[in-house]
Parts: C-alpha cells; sequence; structure tokens
C-alpha cells in the first residue's frame, strides 16, 4: 500500500535532541505546579502511551440506529441537530438491539490493524450509557432489548487479548435535567428550565466511578463537551480537580484527558486534537490548543461523523490514514482512528478493510513507529522523522523531486532505504 514516497533509517553517533521519555519528566513538573503529583504508574502509564502511538476510536450508541437520518454529518448528533426532545429520543433504547455484536471480534479486527488501544463511548452528548450503570435506568443494560453490557464484553476481550481499554465520556449531557443551565447546545429537549448542577456533577461522577471499578484496570477516561459551557458561568464550575482525583485515587495509572480543545488543564495526563495534527488548525478546533509538554495524540474520523452514518461515503484512504499516522509520529502524536459501530453490532465492512490495510502496513513498517518518538527534524514539506534510541527513521511523504536535504542529523553512521518509493 501506498504509505507514502518511503522510508529510510539514519543510525545517529550522537545525539541530535532530547532523549525519549524527556516529555514525561516535563509533564511530573506541569503537575507540581498545579499540585497534581502523577505516581510513577501514571508516568509509566503515559511512557506506554507515548510507545503505543496507535488507538481505535468507537462512537456507539442509540444514535448509531438513525445512521445520521439519510444526511451526511455528525450523525451521533442527530438528537441535536433535528431537535428530538428527550423523551422522544428515549425510545431509541426499546430498539437497540445489536445481536451481531461480537467483543472478541471487534478487538481481533482491531489489533490485527495495529492498534494498541480503544478508546470507546460509555456516554456521549446523548446522556445514554453505553455500560449497565447502577446510577441511572437510562442504559444499555436496563434499558434495551438487548440486556447485555457491551463495554463489560469489551473489557474482557481487551483483557483476553492485551489491548488497553479507554472510555470517552461526554461531560455535556442532553438528557439528564440537572445538566442546567445548559450551554451551548441542548435546548430544544423538552427537558424543564431548572435543574441542580452540583447533583449533576455528583451523577457525573457516580458513573465515573462505575466505570473505574466494574472493569478492571482501564486505560483511562477521554473527557469530551466541556467546551459546551465554555461561554456560560458554568465554565468554572466543572469542578474538575474533584472528578480528576476520584479518578486518579481510584486508578492511578489510568490516563485522563479532556477534549477541551485548549492547552492541558491541571491534573491531565495528556493532550488530544481532534481531526488535526498538532500544531494544525484545519477544523477549528485547535485555534487556542496550545501544545503542552504532556503526550499528544490526534483523532481522525474515516468519513466525515463519528457515529456511523449511512450515507456519508466520503472515506479517506488507507494510504492517506496512513500519512497521518506517520504524520503523527513525527510530531511525537499518536493517532486515534474512528470506526462507528453499525445499529447491529458489527464494524463497518468499508471501515474493516481500511484497518486490515493499515495493519499490513504497519506490520511491514511498525518498528518506524511504535515506540518511537518524534525526530530530531521538524516536520517539513517533504515528511517527518520519528526515532528509537541511535535510529532516525526519514518518512518521505509527498513527492520530492528525487532529492530532499535533512539538515541537523549529525554524525550519520549509516543508512538505508527500507521501503522503496511507491507510485
Ligand atoms: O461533539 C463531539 C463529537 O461528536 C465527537 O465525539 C468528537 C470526537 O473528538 N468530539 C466532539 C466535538 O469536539
Amino acid at each position: 500500500m501506498p504509505a507514502g514516497a518511503g522510508i529510510g533509517a539514519a543510525t545517529q553517533t550522537a545525539w541530535g535532541q532530547a532523549t525519549p521519555g524527556a516529555s514525561t519528566n516535563a509533564a511530573a513538573r506541569d503537575g507540581e505546579t498545579s499540585g497534581y503529583i502523577p505516581t510513577t504508574a501514571n508516568l509509566e502509564a503515559r511512557r506506554w502511551f507515548q510507545d503505543a502511538k496507535f488507538g481505535v476510536f468507537l462512537h456507539w450508541g442509540l444514535y448509531s440506529e438513525l445512521g445520521g437520518g439519510g444526511a451526511p454529518g455528525l450523525a451521533e448528533w442527530i438528537m441535536q441537530e433535528n431537535k428530538i426532545p428527550a423523551d422522544k429520543y428515549e425510545r431509541l433504547a426499546h430498539f437497540f438491539n445489536p445481536t451481531r455484536f461480537d467483543a472478541e471480534a471487534w478487538v481481533r479486527s482491531f489489533k490485527s490493524a495495529g492498534a494498541n488501544y480503544i478508546v470507546i463511548t460509555s456516554k456521549h452528548h446523548d446522556g445514554f450509557a453505553m455500560f449497565d450503570s447502577a446510577t441511572s435506568p437510562y442504559n444499555v443494560k436496563r434499558a434495551t432489548p438487548f440486556g447485555r453490557d457491551p463495554i463489560a464484553e469489551l473489557a474482557a476481550a481487551c483483557r483476553r487479548q492485551g489491548i488497553k481499554l479507554f472510555f470517552y465520556h461526554s461531560q455535556l449531557d442532553w438528557h439528564n435535567p440537572d445538566y442546567f443551565p445548559r450551554g451551548q447546545t441542548g435546548h430544544a429537549t423538552g427537558r424543564p428550565e431548572s435543574g441542580d448542577w452540583e447533583k449533576y456533577l455528583t451523577y457525573q461522577d457516580a458513573q465515573l466511578r462505575e466505570l473505574l471499578t466494574r472493569y478492571g484496570p482501564i486505560g483511562g477516561i477521554w473527557f469530551d463537551g466541556w467546551w459546551d459551557q465554555e461561554k456560560t458561568a458554568l465554565r468554572d464550575r466543572w469542578r474538575l480537580d474533584r472528578t480528576y482525583r476520584l479518578i486518579h485515587q481510584l486508578q492511578p495509572a489510568a490516563l485522563i484527558v479532556n477534549n477541551h480543545h485548549h492547552a492541558p488543564f491541571p491534573g491531565e495526563d495528556y493532550q488530544t486534537f481532534e481531526r488535526d495534527l498538532p500544531g494544525q488548525n484545519t477544523m477549528g478546533y485547535s485555534a487556542t490548543a496550545k501544545i503542552g509538554e504532556l503526550p499528544l495524540e490526534m483523532s481522525e474520523t474515516m468519513n466525515g461523523s463519528w457515529g456511523f452514518n449511512l450515507v456519508d461515503d466520503t472515506y479517506k484512504t488507507p494510504a492517506t490514514l496512513v500519512r497521518t499516522l506517520v504524520g503523527a509520529a513525527g510530531r511525537n502524536s499518536n493517532f486515534l482512528l474512528n470506526t462507528g459501530p453499525m445499529p447491529n453490532g458489527e464494524i463497518q465492512p468499508e471501515n474493516l478493510e481500511t484497518f486490515r490495510q493499515i495493519g499490513a502496513w504497519l506490520q511491514a513498517n511498525g518498528r518506524t513507529i511504535y515506540e518511537t518518538r518524534g525526530g530530531p527534524v521538524a516536520p517539513s514539506d517533504w515528511g517527518v522523522t520519528t526515532q528509537r534510541g541511535k535510529t532516525v527513521y526519514v518518512h518521505l511523504l509527498r513527492d520530492h523531486g528525487g532529492q530532499i536535504t535533512v539538515p541537523m542529523i549529525q554524525g550519520v553512521a549509516s543508512a538505508q532505504v527500507l521501503e522503496p518509493a511507491r507510485p
């Protein structure tokens, strides 16, 4: 598969930049200034995370049943976009019955794609818990004919097959009446114009406690939706300290990340970028996302939607996605690639094929990606560099007219072409 114009490896005789792992020390310093000191287990988990490089993102929920409603766009936003009142949307739970869900098969596919971790929606903005929650009956086990806990099945499969599981958890909630006052969204849900914000936060922490105590050791919590209250008085009333402390107390090695689109807040363990490489801002999410000292990640969609969309065929090619993965690695960042499972519990065949091709590329070239850090040469028009130990991998991602100059790799002892240029 054409991943780029080629890869070369050069062995350095001297270090051209800070040693791998330096960023985790800086992260520890960040923690000290905020009062949060990551434990040794947490720092180890951050290093593991940086080595892992590639993860699979899963947006799966009641919205998957509607497949985007016949329009391209964010299928998981259909409740908001189509102004579906909460009590009507609840009915979707009665039809949620993904009988073809097979956690072991999912994990096998993602592992053979070369992924080392999975991030799945435990709750998206629609407020529906995709796990068995004693905190609220509005959950997959108790409110659907399916009657199973897919998160428990996935956690068990991940454990058996040796891959880490993270939970995406939406802070924004279009269902819970106590998510009040509303922020930028969720105004057409028919909920009463009253609610108890503190109660909402207690509810949120109770669900997080369930996620952190019932499914064994987890990779971390991937928050989203903070931005909904960014322009309101509630902006500073999330009590992140309390929530983050709870998570770190229950599972010190669980990494906290929050897709608030800013530089990391105190207590967070890595920084994520939505649909843009760190340092880019083509989507408009990253204008204020100054790159911090923590490990990095970029998330991306296969087409234009996170949730399963029936009509959106704008799939990125495997070659494009591999280039993004390599571009991320060259920026010292992980790559988190999304698929929206279908309402029957299967992964879209188109996406499975893409994963298969990415896996084939990683099988052949993974040594230039896994366990590397961003290389000594800044990302450039022609591509990026990664490095492990004294070996620098030069990834040529674009047409370079047959010749490039790679500056500042000092004392190169030997060089070889690993993957010849492809059309
Ligand atoms: O609104 C969500 C969206 O549905 C999706 O979950 C993505 C994933 O990064 N994040 C939000 C937008 O920032």
